[in-house]
């Protein structure tokens, strides 16, 4: 019996410290908005993959939240749990900077990485650069910081490099067969990227007023036809927090539900009828039962 297969399937997992673009890289990679981005600090919560599958090649990335130092509370010390996980179930690991930036929260992370896989450091946001003779010397400046099998400039932003990155990933790739069909991009289900894409929206349209323990859950997730009718509530822990959200005449809520809901007809490829509610529920961010759940494990 032949058992050689010649097909390649490896898990990847993205990781870096907050805002250096892991979820645009995912997005950018699989040329599907799955994870959520903003300019905040812990947009991405959970451990989401994201699917590229390519002739012989299967491609499993894994987003993690941004490994946190700066707040101690039980959301934050799960969510770095995450992170240190997803680098011990991969075969390669994607550490991601910011270029000319190298600061004492990404040399923790250096720390975690693994000596016994590959590990290829990204450095994002090229485009940002005005005078492009700096990278050469930042690269060689990280080369010395560890064995990387490979260092990459990209920007995830504008795509640039990409395909490049794809092909230094490839080589890297396990023999395996292919673990999701190929026309699998995300291994979430709809009801959680509709809770994400509308979390996306409340942190881009809201200020630093709406903090980052502000949620979201869909209490009614229906198909009707080809329809899908969603009812979705904002948890915040303030009343002002709520009104903040609503705003005069209901004018903040409506913009985010509507570019809410573009979003995930975009991403389902069909119509959706999107009915979002603001509530109040107080101090969840400590509260380990109530983190249960919203479906943080
Ligand atoms: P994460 O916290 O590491 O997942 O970072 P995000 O993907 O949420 O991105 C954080 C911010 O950086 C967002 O405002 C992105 O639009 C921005 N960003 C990500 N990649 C790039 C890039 O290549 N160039 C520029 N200029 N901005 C980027
Ligand atoms: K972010
Ligand atoms: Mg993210």
């Amino acid at each position: 019996m032949i058992t050689h297969t010649n097909h390649h399937t490896g898990y990847i997992a993205i990781v870096g410290r907050p805002n250096v673009g892991k979820s645009t890289l995912l997005n950018g990679l699989i040329k599907q908005k799955i994870s959520i981005t903003s300019r905040k600090a812990q947009t991405t919560r959970h451990r989401i993959n994201g699917i590229l599958t390519d002739q012989q090649f299967q491609f499993i990335f894994v987003d993690t939240p941004g490994f946190q130092n700066q707040y101690t509370n039980q959301l934050n010390s799960t969510m770095n749990r995450v992170v240190t996980q997803s680098i011990q179930d991969v075969d390669i690991v994607l550490f991601v900077i910011e270029a000319m930036r190298f600061d004492n929260r990404d040399h923790l992370i250096l720390k975690l990485l693994p000596a016994n896989k590959p590990v290829i450091l990204v450095i994002n946001k090229i485009d940002k650069l005005a005078d492009k003779k700096r990278l050469l010397p930042f690269l060689e400046e990280m080369s010395r910081l560890f064995t990387f099998a490979a260092i990459i400039p990209v920007s995830a932003a504008k795509k640039n490099q990409l395909p490049v990155l794809i092909d230094i990933i490839r080589s890297y790739l396990p023999e395996n067969l292919p673990l999701f069909d190929e026309d699998t991009i995300t291994d979430r289900n709809e009801r959680f990227h509709a809770a994400e894409l509308l979390r996306e929206k409340l942190f881009r349209l809201t200020g630093e007023e709406i903090p980052y323990s502000a949620s979201v859950v869909i209490d009614q997730f229906k198909l009707d036809g080809h329809l899908r009718r969603i009812s979705a509530a904002i948890i915040v822990e303030k009343a002002n927090q709520k009104a903040i959200i609503i705003g005069k005449n209901g004018e903040n809520l409506k913009t985010i539900a509507t570019q809410a809901r573009k979003d995930m007809e975009r991403l389902f490829g069909d119509k959706v009828f999107l009915e979002v509610w603001v509530k109040i529920r107080n101090g969840w961010a400590d509260n380990a039962t109530i983190l249960k759940t919203l479906g943080y494990d």
